[in-house]
């Protein structure tokens, strides 16, 4: 009897520490937060080396007691935070508390920021702060619009890039070519919590804004296909230009997703080597050949119906040749 109670107690406190260190579970999905690859305040040890934080700060990035500010809004200065720890799960999700707000009115101010998951880590560069020819994944948080010409995008816009190392990042074109996705966050100066999250389930990497102060995720991109390494390595940057803002992150945290796959899905699941999306194209090479297709569409319509003209023209010339020969033929 004794035995039968000391199970169930045992039961009992499996199923609650189970329940308390599960964070939202949806659709068959659970998810665990992992402490060594969050960041939440206080930011204890942030900035110092110490063995007391998993993470690492670089450039002009200052910890408060309430926010990481990666950029303060002046001219000229990038900044990053980066995980020590190594992403060694298939299956996760990023969820990035962050604060753009600065004095710049609309679109006079710059430059965004992203939120990464790559190869390399603490490396400064062009791209929000950045390494450019990266490998792994990038999210880019764009807040100033570049490129002159908008390509039916209005700014702040989120966009998404997987790199093998070999494209570079066109900061004059707001890396519209070498995207796989995005969407409109009016994201500047709200006096509201606003969220990002990044999820790699199965492959298929989704990315959500929370950004009314509504308390619900809003869909921005979702593609299937994506192939990411592992042991890479989750990060935030940021950089000001001539146009400035302040950059801030109040949290990362990064869930362990536990699903179950198919016995299918499993044997696709052969280690990736080089970050890749199945069936990528450049952005604008499918502009161009649509143009490409249009204008031969018109010259092949355009000389049909000349065509058609001439011989109609050459059938009734012919037809009443015939008809006075005929006539001829009777007198
Ligand atoms: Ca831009």
């Amino acid at each position: 009897m004794a035995s039968i109670w000391g199970w169930c107690v045992l039961g009992m406190a499996v199923l609650w520490l189970a329940f308390c260190t599960r964070g939202r579970s949806e659709s068959g999905t659970e998810e665990f937060l992992k402490r060594e690859h969050s960041l939440t305040k206080p930011y204890q040890g942030l900035g110092a080396s110490s063995a007391g934080t998993y993470w690492d700060i670089t450039g002009n990035t200052m910890v408060t007691a309430h926010f990481v500010r990666l950029t303060p809004d002046l001219q000229s200065k990038q900044g990053a935070i980066w995980n020590r720890v190594a992403c060694l799960m298939r299956d996760w999700e990023v969820q990035v508390h962050f604060k753009v707000h600065g004095q710049g009115k609309k679109n006079l101010n710059g430059d965004g920021l992203a939120v990464w998951y790559t190869k390399d880590r603490m490396q400064p560069g062009p791209v929000f702060g950045s390494k450019d020819l990266f490998s792994g994944l990038g999210i880019f948080l764009d807040t100033y619009p570049n490129e002159e010409k908008q390509h039916e995008r209005i700014f702040p816009y989120i966009s998404a890039m997987v790199n093998n190392g070999s494209m570079s990042y066109d900061h004059s074109q707001d890396g519209r070519r070498t995207t796989i996705g995005g969407c409109t966050a009016l994201v500047r100066n709200l006096n509201h919590d606003t969220f990002v999250v990044i999820r790699y389930l199965k492959r298929r990497l989704t990315v959500m804004i929370d950004i009314d102060g509504k308390n619900e995720w809003k869909d921005c991109i979702d593609i299937a296909g994506v192939r990411l390494p592992l042991g890479y390595y989750f990060g935030a940057s940021s950089a000001t230009g001539d146009l400035t803002d302040n950059h801030d992150v109040i949290s990362v945290k990064v869930y362990q997703l536990m699903v179950e796959r198919t016995p299918e899905e499993g044997e696709d699941d052969e280690e990736v080597l080089t970050p890749s999306v199945d069936n990528f194209r450049l952005q604008g090479d499918d502009l161009e050949s649509e143009q490409m297709s249009g204008i031969t569409l018109f010259f092949i319509s355009f000389f049909s119906l000349v065509g058609v003209m001439v011989l109609a023209v050459i059938g009734i010339i012919v037809f009443q040749k015939w008809q006075e020969q005929s006539r001829k033929r009777f007198y």
